[in-house]
């Protein structure tokens, strides 16, 4: 029993992109659990909260072990009192109370609910809950409530598009686009970007960038695709957005949520037939289609590596990313450049590893920054 006292465990970092975070999540448990109070937090519009849990949620899902003790949790970033009391009760009943009333909340379920359509947010949403509505026949019978185009097709494949998308279905799209692509131009870029760039089996669509060597073509682009699928008959729905980068403007003197290069919100009709093994929904109406949420976007090829970095994700990962730039390298980091503050330019990137050598970070795989 004089043996050597235990080594300390690696150090974790603050910050998700100096950790690697594989798909392997050891302490769903606890993950969970905070996902569920995040995400209440963020319909009460209670953002630092939110955060707290988003964060402490990122920090245990790049653990190599499941927690099991109090202890074990010590030396983590972002521990603070309220995640350790749910943390607590976990540990010692299985599971947290405060968790359970909020799954049983009728505000929290309703909410969820509503904002599980395409194109509903918290904000509607909540406006839903605020007029006596709880369910979708609610919403759909309220005369007062006039949906947009967006919603009105996240009613119509609500049943398709709240399913998961597979892996099989989405290597599927990857292949429509990319023959939609090489018809128009043979030199055409195209990558998966999201959550099956970070080898996700399951997603809730399919991000792709497209672009071209050749600058200012990429802006005649998106049209072309879309005019292709709409011309192969499979596409259902598209909200296009062109692109409003000025490159004078840069870098955002706020982080903004949305990038500007021009971009696609789509419902595509994917055929069963061309999927490996088949779609994932159950056959149930008998049709041999399913309809997948799928989002282009189509930077300059100038901006790919930025683009691609800022869309490959996960969220806290690029949360991470911008606030490691902004507070340790006095650097300003988005979807579009890299800015040093103290040279005082804009730092050029052909590669994501440029980037992450920019930032004197170390090279974090797209499979590894499921933070
Ligand atoms: N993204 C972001 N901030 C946003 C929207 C997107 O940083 N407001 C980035 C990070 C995301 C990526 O774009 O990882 C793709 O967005 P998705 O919402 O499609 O997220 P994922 O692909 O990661 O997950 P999934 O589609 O499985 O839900
Ligand atoms: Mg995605």
């Amino acid at each position: 029993s004089e043996g050597p006292t235990p080594t300390s465990v690696a150090i974790v970092s603050q910050y998700a992109c100096q950790r690697r975070t594989t798909i392997e999540n050891n302490n769903s448990i606890f993950t969970d659990a905070f996902e569920v109070l995040a995400e209440s937090y963020e319909f009460s519009e209670l953002e630092g909260q939110c955060l707290a849990f988003r964060r402490a949620a990122s920090v245990l899902k790049s653990l190599p072990c499941e927690v099991r003790r109090q202890e074990d949790i010590r030396d983590l970033p972002w521990m603070g009192e309220h995640t350790k009391a749910v943390m607590e009760d976990i540990l010692q009943y299985g599971h947290s109370f405060e968790v359970e009333r909020m799954l049983s909340d009728k505000k929290y379920q309703t909410l969820k609910l509503f904002t599980s359509v395409f194109g509903v947010g918290p904000k509607t949403a909540d406006k839903w809950y605020r007029k006596g509505l709880r369910s979708f026949s609610d919403v759909l019978t309220e005369p007062s409530i006039h949906l947009n185009r967006m919603q009105q097709m996240g009613f119509l494949y609500y049943e398709d598009i709240s399913r998961a998308v597979s892996k099989a279905e989405a290597r599927a799209l990857g292949s429509i686009i990319d023959e939609a692509v090489r018809a128009i131009t043979p030199d055409g870029i195209l990558a998966l970007t999201g959550g099956f760039r970070r080898e996700k089996e399951f997603g809730h669509d399919v991000d792709f960038i497209v672009t071209t060597p050749e600058p200012g073509r990429e802006n005649s682009l998106l049209p072309d695709i879309i005019e292709r699928l709409k011309q192969e008959g499979i596409l259902l729905y598209c909200d296009y957005q062109a692109s409003t980068l000025d490159i004078s403007k840069l870098p955002c003197p706020r982080f903004e949520a949305m990038d500007h290069f021009a971009k696609c919100f789509l419902i595509l009709q994917l055929e069963g037939s061309k999927v490996e093994g088949g779609l994932s929904r159950s056959k149930e109406g008998g049709r041999g289609w399913k309809a997948v949420r799928v989002d282009l976007v189509s930077p300059p090829v100038d901006r790919y590596a930025f683009a691609l970095l800022g869309w490959t994700g996960s969220r806290q990962f690029e949360r991470d990313l911008r606030r490691f730039a902004r507070l340790e390298r006095q650097m300003v980091l988005d979807n579009h450049t890299l800015y040093d503050k103290t040279k005082k330019e804009f730092l050029a990137a052909q590669t994501e590893k440029d980037i992450f050598a920019h930032l004197g970070l170390e090279y974090i795989e797209p499979w590894q920054r499921n933070a």
